[in-house]
């Protein structure tokens, strides 16, 4: 039998051979992945658990939270809270930041998540997870606002997501490619299961909700019209769709073998650039994608690129295998291109 390596032992060995990870992030990334362990717990029990349901409360996005996401939420801020690896947490599910209280050592990082990403998908036992995405305070003289949250994903130190599916698999990164861990339930051990994950750069899959098309904006419906025309189209080859409706579970797809994922803008909320929210969802994703060889852009620009103005900021968002994101990138920069 190959020899298992656990979480730990991978990033100890990668803070020895590759100085990538100060043991500030290296406690950050255990103490979150134990996080995940527990709500892994919590979305296991199901009906036999008080886990689901509504909790007849809003979010800041005024979505209503599930019983799962108000859970998954507590277990991320507890779980962080005391190790002095932080300065302060920011969530889809709270307002504003959770400054770690003054009884406790204040860290160099900032840690954001979407604590259950998937909401919908709770009740009917399909996949979801837990996403998050790490900064560095950058300045350290004074004491942690929102403002020290507001940088572009360029200069996340690291990222990841869990997925509850029907493994429980944590994905990081620490800038130096993709990792993948599955959780040993016999041992409660995370194991090393994949590293250095590439994604084809051609794939014949895309992921959208079709069922949005009469509101997307034209080089989406182009894309996708060439997607369905199939083998006679001008693509010249049929393609294959899927919609999970958890991004963490769409991702995961495309990380194992290739894909493209598409939530873009559309004109049932004109006003807002897209569903998904920059810092927490699409800027962890982004980071993933682009260290498994992968491109991610809002249809205009690099996602890793582009400078929040607000934590909850939204975003469209194209990403997976990089020449059909390429693609769709170039069909928008054909539109704005054109004299109005
Ligand atoms: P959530 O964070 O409230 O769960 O919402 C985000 C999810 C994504 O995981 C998924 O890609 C998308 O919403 C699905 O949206 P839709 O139901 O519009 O297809
Ligand atoms: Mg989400």
């Amino acid at each position: 039998m190959s020899k298992r390596v656990s979480l730990t032992q991978y990033l100890v060995e990668q803070q020895r051979e590759h100085g990538k990870i100060p043991s500030q992030l290296r406690l950050l990334i255990e103490v979150v992945a134990r996080a995940c362990k527990r709500i892994a717990i919590s979305v296991n029990k199901g009906a036999l658990g008080d886990v689901m349901g509504s909790a007849s409360t809003e979010n800041v996005q005024g979505e209503i939270q599930k019983k799962l996401d108000i859970i998954s939420n507590e277990v991320l801020i507890e779980a962080n809270e005391w190790g002095g690896h932080l300065a302060a947490m920011a969530s889809e599910e709270m307002d504003t930041i959770h400054v770690v209280p003054h009884r406790y050592p204040q860290g160099e990082f900032l840690l954001l998540f979407d604590p259950l990403d998937g909401s919908s998908n709770i009740d009917v036992n399909v996949s979801i997870g837990t996403i998050f995405s790490v900064l560095r305070k950058v300045d350290n003289q004074r004491g942690v606002s929102e403002e020290d949250f507001l940088q572009a994903g360029s200069q996340q130190a690291a990222a990841g997501y869990c997925v509850y599916g029907p493994q429980t698999t944590l994905v990081l990164t620490v800038g130096d490619g993709v990792a993948m861990f599955t959780l040993d339930r016999e041992t409660g051990s995370w194991v090393l299961t994949a590293e250095h994950v590439q994604i084809p750069a051609d794939t014949k899959e895309f992921a959208i909700n079709m069922s949005n098309m009469r509101h997307w904006a034209p080089p989406v419906t182009r894309y996708i019209e060439e997607c369905l025309a199939g083998r006679t189209g001008v693509r010249g080859k049929d393609f294959n769709m899927r919609w999970i409706a958890s991004m963490v579970a769409d991702v995961h797809r495309i990380l194992s073998r290739g894909g493209v994922f598409l939530y873009p803008w559309d004109q049932r909320e004109p006003d807002k650039p897209g569903k998904l929210r920059l810092m927490y969802e699409a800027n962890p994703m982004a980071f993933l994608i682009e260290q498994a060889g992968g491109m991610a852009t809002n249809g205009h620009s690099r996602i890793l690129d582009l400078q929040p103005g607000k934590l909850h900021e939204r975003v469209s968002v194209i990403l997976g295998s990089k020449n059909e994101v390429e693609r769709v990138t170039a069909y928008h920069q054909e539109v704005a291109a054109k004299p109005a």
